[in-house]
């Protein structure tokens, strides 16, 4: 029987000007499906940038790319979740969990030092916890997790079972999750959203699973965050190529 081919399909808009040339970011988006899937995920990357809470967008790229090596299979994360009603108690919540991960006190410490800076990046900033050091090296951009999804009828019933809303922000974020704590160098991550409407956010941790925290920051509020906590990775280009470049499914039930 003939491969099907899957296609990775990426969004990114933003508002006076491309983000190369300090344009402020609006809306980014993933997909990775087959030929007869293009259609409803280009139409959907589109209404996600043109509904967006940061703002109207001016530029938006959508790039299409054939995927040719194998996609891996990876569980969901199992979910907890913390109900809080501030900001500050939900950022305790996160800093205990991540301790709880295996992070040092002093390098979390450290990271929350340069929270202002890291929310800067459009994509994630990679920690090394050994060394307290920002260690990706790519400034303003930061690394975008890419070339994950999450197939629409194993999704469904995993947000059933789990009581969660169906919608693409927490498929997005818990397929970025596992995605990220499937990777051997990784302990944990930490993410909340730039999105001023949405404070809802999370600690993920191969220890911990999916640790959802109600509120991270206040309404209104348009800085976001995520840091991967990296612990003795020798080869950061081939952690970074994994996030980026491998093809992941995720997927709750049935072989691996
Ligand atoms: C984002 O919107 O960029 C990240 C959202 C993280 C939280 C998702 C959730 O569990 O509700
Ligand atoms: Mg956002």
């Amino acid at each position: 029987m003939e491969e099907e081919t899957y296609y990775s399909v990426r969004m990114r808009a933003s508002r006076n000007a491309p983000h190369e040339q300090g344009g402020k970011h609006i809306s980014g988006g993933e997909r990775l499906i087959t030929y007869s899937g293009i259609q409803e995920a280009v139409n959907g990357l589109l209404h996600k940038g043109f509904s967006h809470s940061r703002g109207t967008p001016d530029f938006m790229q959508i790039q299409l790319e054939s995927v040719n090596e194998p996609i891996k299979t990876i569980r969901p994360l199992p979910i907890t979740v913390h109900q809080t009603d501030t900001a500050e108690k939900g950022q305790a919540i996160a800093r205990t969990l991540l301790q709880k991960a295996g992070i040092p006190p002093r390098m979390i410490e450290k990271a929350y030092q340069s929270i202002a800076e890291y929310g800067e990046a459009r994509g994630a900033v990679l920690f090394d916890i050994r060394t307290g050091k920002r260690i990706d090296g790519r400034r303003e951009r930061g690394v975008r997790v890419s070339r994950v999804d999450w197939p629409a009828h194993d999704f469904q019933k995993w947000a059933f079972e789990h009581n969660m809303p169906e919608n693409s922000r927490i498929k997005e974020a818990h397929a970025i999750a596992a995605k990220v704590c499937a990777h051997p160098g990784i302990i944990a991550e930490v993410c909340w959203s730039d999105d001023p409407d949405y404070i809802t956010g999370y600690v993920a941790a191969k220890k911990l699973g999916y640790q959802r925290i109600t509120k991270m920051k206040n309404d209104g509020d348009e800085c976001g965050c995520r840091i991967f906590f990296s612990d003795g990775i020798t080869d950061t280009q081939s952690c970074i190529h994994f996030l980026e470049k491998q093809p992941v499914f995720i997927q709750r039930e049935g072989n691996i």
